[in-house]
């Protein structure tokens, strides 16, 4: 990456220093971003050092530098992906055009809706992982958790960034909004459903990292195709960001899934919480969760949105160039809808299915850890496999949204639902059991939770028994 100016108050690789103006905004929203993330940041560790992957210098490791920082203290920096040269359009009515590198009048309130909405779910996933440093299963996990806290935050600072570029008055408006909601907040909620759910215990937050971060990588994907040029880009470079957040939570389920198989072997015809790990089928029952809430994030099945998105050149598909067709129309998407009470398959207008196509990518991903931990049951030797719930399951938003649905997809009656929603999505007695398992904290280097497996290794090269936080 090009250009880094670390050593300013705001370090970037946009040349903020040529532009007092907008450096001055940013500087004046600084420290309302400060005092937001002193009030609703990690609580109870603001003062100790954690061993962090920051921007603290311009040397030869650049911006990938890790060092103790404390977390009011990290380097909350603006990072853009270099630009392509002669990039065009992709998508779309204007397909081949060059791309703009300002805000188009008539594409001006449907881009900032965008960027609204997707920097509302940077500081609403820090609110709800909030309190999980008080619980956290070994030190290695709790460095892990706010490494993903503060670049949740620097993805804030990316949209913040374009809504003070670009948007005027009313961008600096939604920069200040971006602070003032709260996650669960009833009189000023997060704008999307999944970003309000509490995020009570370290089983929810592996989930919550391996689905719903999952969904920020495919709309940051679709986002990275803008023809909006510094949207596209700093999408890009939030992706690779985002790539360690996803592995936190695969590695994370797949460390519990281990030490559960572990005990089933010890103690093979004994319920697995009887020894204080977490039995598989309450692992199923937290997947069906926060998959379905993450499935909600893609927005209706059918969305005149997502039509005009695609058309005006706003947001693509993710990896547009690996379809061999740009324009979109002309084309259909066959989708089961629900008619008369059936289930009926019906050709939409491709443009209009196109949140439809973006869950599609996202389902397939999801499956691939799923797999992961499969593989380590069969391995283990153990009579059981994880299996990701329809897609009509549970839903909250689209054709689908509280319609009552089988895990298989099957229409049921309210009833039947009813009679088998415990069988398949937590309950209170399950949330109590997982509370009561992590009630104790463990912060001495190298020890694990009871319930949890080591990690295979530890971080850029320190060993798993290394003082990621250091406590005092
Ligand atoms: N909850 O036409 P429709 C991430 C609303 S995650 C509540 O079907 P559309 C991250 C919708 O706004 C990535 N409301 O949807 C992960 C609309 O309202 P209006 C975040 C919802 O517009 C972990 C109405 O329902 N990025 O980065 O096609 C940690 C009908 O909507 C929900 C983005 O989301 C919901 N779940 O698509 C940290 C990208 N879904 O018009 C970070 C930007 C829909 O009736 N956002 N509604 O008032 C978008 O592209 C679109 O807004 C959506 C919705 C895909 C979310
Ligand atoms: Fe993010
Ligand atoms: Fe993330």
């Amino acid at each position: 990456m090009s250009n880094i100016a670390t050593n300013e108050k705001i370090p970037n690789n946009v040349n903020l220093a040529e532009d007092r103006r907008l450096q001055r905004a940013l500087e004046q929203w600084q420290p309302s971003f400060l005092d937001w993330w002193r009030e609703m940041g990690p609580e109870g560790f603001q003062l100790q050092d954690i061993f962090l992957r920051t921007a603290i210098s311009a040397d030869t490791d650049g911006w990938a530098h890790f060092d103790y920082v404390r977390m009011p203290e990290y380097r909350w920096g603006i990072f853009l992906a270099d630009p392509v040269p002669n990039r065009t359009i992709g998508f779309g009515d204007d397909y081949g055009k060059p791309v703009w590198q300002e805000v188009p009048g008539e594409h001006r309130n449907a881009l900032r809706r965008l960027i609204v909405t997707q920097g509302d779910t940077e500081p609403a996933s820090v609110e709800q992982q909030r309190f999980l440093g008080k619980t956290c299963p070994s030190l290695y996990d709790l460095r892990n958790l706010f490494q993903v806290n503060v670049e949740e935050g620097r993805h804030l600072w990316a949209m913040v960034y374009l809504l003070h570029s670009y948007f005027g008055r009313d961008g600096r408006e939604e920069a200040e909004a971006l602070l003032q909601r709260r996650s669960g907040n009833p009189d000023n909620p997060r704008i999307l459903g999944a970003f309000n759910a509490p995020m009570q215990h370290w089983l929810s937050f592996y989930m919550f990292t391996y689905f719903t971060d999952r969904d920020g990588k495919y709309q940051l994907l679709a986002l990275a195709e803008s023809s909006f040029d510094p949207l596209s880009r700093t999408t890009r470079f939030m992706l690779t960001e985002e790539a360690h957040h996803m592995f936190v939570g695969e590695t994370g389920i797949l460390r519990i899934v281990e030490r559960t198989a572990e005990i089933m072997k010890q103690h093979p015809s004994d319920d697995p919480r009887r020894h204080g790990v977490i039995d598989l089928p309450t692992i199923q029952k937290y997947m069906n969760y926060w998959y379905s809430l993450s499935l909600d994030l893609f927005g209706g099945e059918v969305s005149s949105n997502a039509a005009h998105y695609f058309a005006s050149g706003l947001k693509g598909r993710a990896h547009e160039d690996r379809f061999e067709e740009h324009s979109a129309l002309d084309a259909y998407y066959a989708m089961d809808v629900l008619e008369d009470g059936k289930l009926t398959r019906e050709e939409v207008a491709l443009r209009n299915a196109m949140n439809e196509v973006l869950r599609d990518a996202y389902v397939e991903d999801s499956q691939r850890g799923v797999d992961k931990f499969n593989k380590l049951l069969t391995e283990a030797g153990i009579d059981f496999q994880f299996k990701l719930p329809s897609r009509r399951f549970n839903r909250q938003v689209g054709l689908f949204a509280g319609v009552p649905v089988s895990v298989e997809g099957e229409l049921l009656t309210q009833a039947a639902w009813d009679a088998r929603r415990d069988a398949w999505l937590p309950t209170e007695a399950d949330e109590a059991y997982i509370h009561h398992l992590m009630s104790q904290p463990v912060y001495e280097p190298g020890k694990m939770a009871h319930w949890i497996a080591p990690p295979k290794r530890g971080i850029k090269g320190r060993p798993v028994d290394f003082e990621y936080v250091r406590m005092d």
